[in-house]
């Protein structure tokens, strides 16, 4: 039958591979009308339809209709890399997810998708697809496969798949024993910044990032789509996070702070060599040398035309505006940049997304800082090479410079923050609830965290072309926690119940040297460990929470779901909001590595008044489990207050001490990393 929506995800499925070969479990085909077959298989066709149908599992016919206009996404060559970055790929892009937002019903999608597949560059129609998916309301309880799966070319070092390639031709399926996804491979202990390379090159980590951007696209016709709530603040808060997070584990492992990226005339000492393979272009991604320098663009092939000069015009013109508190509109009108919707603006305007309230003026910075770098080996494409891996969202956090880059940013956004005016004591108090203390309890003893390696398995199979089928399970090692809870006392002297959002962050306690951090630069570390709300009963109550329920996080299987493990049936509310749900800090990278000493941070509690943060809305149904970081599909942000709230803005407090009031907590603690491997168990 067609139509079914189940059958759009077989599109996903071995991507390069034709769809009229087998797809899926079941070997399912697709039946094309005739003339959907490229010229070069046209002559073919009946031969080919007879060859992968007479042994096919299940035949899908796809309904003969009136294709539409695909000249403009067509334009992008089918091996050619794909970036969100580029203004002219963004615009293909956004063409091409308005075709399959505006299909009318499912079959005729699947019969769009089917000539598609055939033509269009499959990084470009992987991704609409997905935002098609994630966007119609015909197709929500869609489980799009991980995009490790699928593009595995992104996430693992190339030599991962001449193994596979030889192990699915010579072991036959059930005996395959999972190929080992070397840990270090990019970079030898002498370069420092190899150090943290487990968190830059981590799979869930770069999977989180594909797939925040994959749900606040930044182009799309449908303005829906794009103008989601508190899109720009989100902007803002989830990259301030990965700053925050990667600072501390830099810390960890005695390194520095990042450096922000902000003189674009200076070498970026810090050279990254990807190794990793497109199997779409063919190609190497193009590495980037030590001392770098960024340089004019001027690639017609991929319409750009960017000088370093303009990129410093739209920064100056972001601190002008943020010096004057208002922005210019195209009117000529100021725009003020208030304490509520200010940074929401700036989040627009810098990334930019097409909310952007005026381009003209202020550009595409943020988009542009990436394009600019990622093309620093060949500025005028004389060389005939593609964008590095900082063009690409799914690989840009590995390259020590996205942190750079994106520490640059949020340091603009910041000078917007300082000038808010400071929390004062009844903003951040919740008066009658007293906070008396939190504490952790976990394997690793009392305020103790423990870390180490971990070993787990992905499925490569569905991302291997033109293999022999199969299972071809692959082991990568990262870095893991033991569980723990925390334990949070709490005095409620009001004599009623009330409720209570519980806000968690964790930050180092001391700098490069061990000294005791200013408030300042604590309060920019502070890294959001959970939020939720609960009860609070008169009298005392001790509220116990486990690190596993933590709202920044979605578990393990859910960042590496297969399209098996899908939960609820089909249609279901819990599989409806499934695919949303791959949004999410992974959890295995919830808490940084430490020392084998143990390394010492601050962890911090604050109880405020739910009445005042919460948002009146219908969770029902929804998946909101890692709501910090991603929000709420088709809902409002959780949370009224603004985002990193109490740390967001500066104080005039000089310690976190300082800072307390008496709905506040903090509890000194340590990581403590041992330096073993265990493998994961599967379930
Ligand atoms: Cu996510 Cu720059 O916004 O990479």
């Amino acid at each position: 039958m067609s139509g079914n929506k189940q059958d759009l995800l077989l599109f996903f499925d071995r991507p390069t591979e034709p769809c009229f070969m087998q797809k899926g479990e079941d070997n399912a085909v697709f039946q094309l009308p005739e003339h959907y077959y490229p010229d070069k298989y046209k002559s073919a066709s009946a031969q080919l339809e007879s060859k992968f149908g007479s042994d096919s599992g299940r035949s899908i016919p796809i309904r003969n209709i009136a294709l539409p206009d695909l000249s403009l996404p067509m334009q992008l060559p089918y091996n050619d890399q794909f970036s969100l970055f580029v203004p002219a790929h963004r615009q293909l892009a956004g063409r091409l997810i308005d075709i399959f937002m505006n299909m009318r019903d499912v079959a005729d999608l699947q019969s769009v998708c089917a000539y598609c597949q055939l033509r269009i560059n499959p990084y470009m129609f992987n991704y609409c697809l997905s935002v098609a998916i994630l966007h119609r309301p015909d197709t929500k309880g869609l489980n799009i496969p991980t995009f490790a799966e699928t593009f595995p070319d992104k996430f693992v070092d190339p030599k991962v798949f001449r193994k596979a390639r030889e192990t699915t031709t010579v072991v036959p399926e059930g005996s395959r024993m999972p190929v080992i996804i070397p840990q270090n491979y990019t970079a030898a202990d002498a370069e420092p910044e190899q150090r943290v390379a487990y968190f830059r090159e981590d799979i869930g980590i770069n999977l989180h990032h594909w797939h925040w951007h994959l749900v606040y696209p930044f182009e799309a016709a449908d303005r829906s789509i794009v103008d989601k709530d508190r899109r720009g603040e989100l902007l803002y808060y989830m990259h301030q996070q990965i700053i925050a997070r990667y600072n501390m584990e830099r810390l960890c492992n005695n390194l520095p702070r990042v450096t922000r990226y902000n003189d674009f005339r200076a070498p970026i000492e810090e050279g990254y060599f990807p190794k990793l393979d497109s199997q779409v272009a063919s190609r190497a991604w193009p590495p980037r040398f030590a001392n770098s320098v960024v340089k004019d663009l001027d690639r017609p092939v991929d319409q750009i035309r960017v000088d370093v000069t303009t990129l410093e015009a739209w920064r100056d013109r972001f601190v002008q505006a943020i010096e004057e508190g208002a922005i210019d509109l195209p009117s000529g009108r100021k725009l003020p940049l208030d304490e509520k919707t200010g940074i929401d603006i700036l989040g627009n305007l810098m990334e930019a997304s097409s909310i952007s309230l005026n381009p003209a003026k202020y550009g595409d910075f943020h988009n542009m800082g990436h394009v600019v770098i990622s093309y620093a080996h060949d500025p005028d494409h004389r060389h005939l090479e593609q964008f590095g891996v900082m063009g690409d969202s799914s690989t840009a956090m590995r390259d020590p410079v996205f942190y750079r880059w994106h520490a640059y940013v949020d340091d603009v956004f910041n000078l917007h923050k300082a000038k808010l005016p400071a929390y004062t004591p009844q903003q951040l108090d919740f008066p009658s609830i007293r906070v008396s203390s939190i504490s952790v309890q976990g394997r690793g003893g009392a305020n103790t965290f423990a870390t180490q390696w971990e070993q787990s398995t992905v499925e490569l199979s569905r991302g291997l072309d033109f293999q022999p089928r199969g299972s071809m399970p692959a082991r990568f090692t990262h870095l893991q926690h033991e569980d723990f809870m925390y334990n949070i006392e709490v005095n409620n002297t009001s004599g009623q119940s009330m409720m209570g959002t519980v806000r968690i962050f964790m930050a180092p306690a001391g700098d490069e040297s061990g000294q005791p951090l200013p408030f300042e630069d604590q309060r920019r570390m502070m890294v959001e460990l959970d939020k939720f709300s609960t009860p609070l009963p008169p009298g005392n109550n001790t509220i116990k929470r486990s690190s596993k329920d933590s709202s920044v996080t979605i578990p393990f299987e859910r960042t590496f779901r297969s399209q098996d493990s899908r939960r609820g049936e089909p249609g279901s509310a819990e599989a409806a909001e499934f695919d949303f749900c791959g949004c999410g800090w992974p959890h295995h990278m919830l808490l940084p590595k430490g020392t084998a000493q143990g390394y010492p941070c601050v962890l911090f509690v604050q109880v405020t008044n739910w009445n005042e943060d919460r948002v009146e809305q219908d969770l029902v149904g929804s998946c909101n489990d890692a709501a910090s970081y991603c929000g709420i599909r088709d809902r409002k942000y959780p949370d009224k207050r603004a985002m990193g709230f109490p740390f967001d803005r500066p104080n005039p407090a000089s310690s976190l001490s300082d800072f307390l009031q008496p709905n506040m907590a903090v509890q000194q603690c340590r990581i403590k990393f041992t330096d073993a491997t265990r493998i994961r168990a599967q379930n």
